[in-house]
């Protein structure tokens, strides 16, 4: 697993470089944004249960066959697989948001995850639906514009964190894809 600052040096490595110029400067504004970032991660973590519950009722009202008999989120024990899963993909977005780099989502979580879910019968059209809708209000809680629940944090432009969480939700999509 990598983080800003090991893929820049991982990187330095294989040019036998020294770390300078544009590595150093874009780890200054990663430490300069810390607080921003760690705000970002906030706004995903302090809402999962939202967010993921959130997507998976949005997934079926679009998609009723899936809580039929013969749909991959029934019975019981398959709606719980779906949304644990969806709680599993989120808490790992929050960890490449925090690290700033997105191995940990790749290596842990989204390695093998499509060919598991082809061998389970797990629709991945659906899937990705539910991520985009995770996507979606992941962006919408790091801008602070979801309409129910405003965090206090002091006035400041988080679009940058939002893209990069958004680029995150775009590997799951592409993964599954
Ligand atoms: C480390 C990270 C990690 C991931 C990502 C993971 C995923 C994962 N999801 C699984 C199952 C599952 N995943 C789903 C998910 C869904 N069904 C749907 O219709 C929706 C589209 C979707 C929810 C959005 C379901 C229903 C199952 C159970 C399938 C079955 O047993 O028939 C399984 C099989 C074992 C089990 O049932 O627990 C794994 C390994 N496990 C892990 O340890």
């Amino acid at each position: 697993m990598l983080d800003a600052f090991s893929r820049i040096v991982v990187g330095a490595d294989s040019k036998t470089a020294y770390v300078g110029g544009a590595d150093l400067q874009s780890l200054r504004t990663f430490i300069a944004e810390g607080n921003k970032r760690l705000d970002a991660v906030n706004a995903i973590s302090s809402n999962t249960s939202c967010i993921v519950s959130d997507a998976v009722s949005g997934m079926i009202c679009e998609n009723q066959g899936l809580i039929q008999a013969g749909g991959n989120c029934y019975p019981n024990r398959r709606m719980a697989a779906c949304l644990r899963d969806g709680e599993i993909i989120l808490r790992y977005v929050a960890y490449a948001l925090l690290a700033g780099d997105a191995s940990v989502l790749e290596d842990r979580c989204l390695n093998g995850l499509k060919e598991t879910y082809i061998a389970l019968g797990v629709p991945l059209s659906s899937s990705a639906r539910a991520v985009a809708i995770m996507k979606a209000a992941s962006v919408a809680f790091i801008n602070n514009t979801a309409s129910k629940r405003k965090i206090e944090t002091p006035a400041g432009d988080c679009s940058s964190l939002a893209a990069e969480a958004a680029s995150y939700f775009d590997r799951v999509a592409a993964a599954l894809s």
